[in-house]
């Protein structure tokens, strides 16, 4: 090792001062080395590298995310299917609202006619006539006491309204041979309306009837003939009601 760096030595002793060596070439190494020299300038820059050859492709990056795009519009309507078979029957339908207004009204009217019927047969005789019923139990009364008998009966003192019904409540006298009807004129002299006060609509008045005999006549019966007479209210006939 030693001999190693002797030789190194030489040789850089002999590259610094070769000019010294030739000149006193009876110098012996080894010598004392020289005083460093001053640092050089920097060299000037180097050429550009020449273009470096295509690396190996990278590894393949992650899948994205996704994308977010908006609805597109609807397309065309499709063409039209075939027609299809031909359906089955329906069922009935229920009752449109003039039928069930119908029907109600027809149990309102079979409600009321029973409930008539059943009064009817509540009396000793009844005659019928279109859809009125004359009833009576042989009472005979004055008017006040008719009015009570028929009201409590849940009826009207008889009043025929036509020729038919005059006829069918007269077959129904007795004896006395005359009946009250519903006609007074207490409220105004000569003037005979209904137990509703509405004027009447059918009339059967006797010859010179009604006269208001001595001022005390605002009561009306139908005698055996048929013919209305005017009488005082507290004569004592036939009490027939009608329902
Ligand atoms: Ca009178
Ligand atoms: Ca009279």
């Amino acid at each position: 090792m030693a001999v190693l760096k002797h030789y190194l030595c030489a040789a850089l002793i002999l590259i610094q001062f070769v000019p010294d060596l030739l000149a006193a070439s009876d110098s012996s190494c080894p010598a004392l080395a020289g005083v460093p020299g001053t640092p050089g300038h920097n060299g000037s820059p180097g050429r550009d590298g020449r273009d470096g050859r295509d690396g190996f492709p990278g590894l393949k990056g992650e899948k994205g995310d996704p994308g977010i795009g908006a609805q597109g519009p609807p397309g065309k309507m499709g063409p039209a299917g075939l027609i299809g078979p031909k359906g089955e029957k329906g069922n009935s339908g229920l009752p449109g609202g003039d039928v069930q207004h119908t029907l109600t009204a027809d149990v309102k009217y079979l409600t009321e006619r029973l409930t008539v019927v059943e009064k009817v047969l509540g009396f000793q005789t009844f005659k019928k006539v279109g859809k009125k019923y004359f009833v009576s139990d042989g009472l005979v009364a004055n008017f006040e006491n008719a009015q009570i008998f028929c009201s409590d009966a849940g009826a009207k003192i008889a009043l025929p309204r036509n020729e038919d019904e005059n006829k069918v409540l007269v077959s129904m006298n007795n004896i006395p041979k005359s009946m009250f009807i519903g006609a007074t004129d207490k409220e105004k002299e000569g003037l005979f309306v209904d137990m509703d006060n509405q004027p009447l609509t059918f009339t059967k008045w006797r010859t010179n009837e009604p006269n208001d005999y001595k001022d005390q006549e605002d009561c009306t019966v139908a005698e055996i003939t048929g013919g209305w007479n005017d009488v005082p209210c507290s004569a004592k006939v036939n009490v027939v009601c009608e329902l």
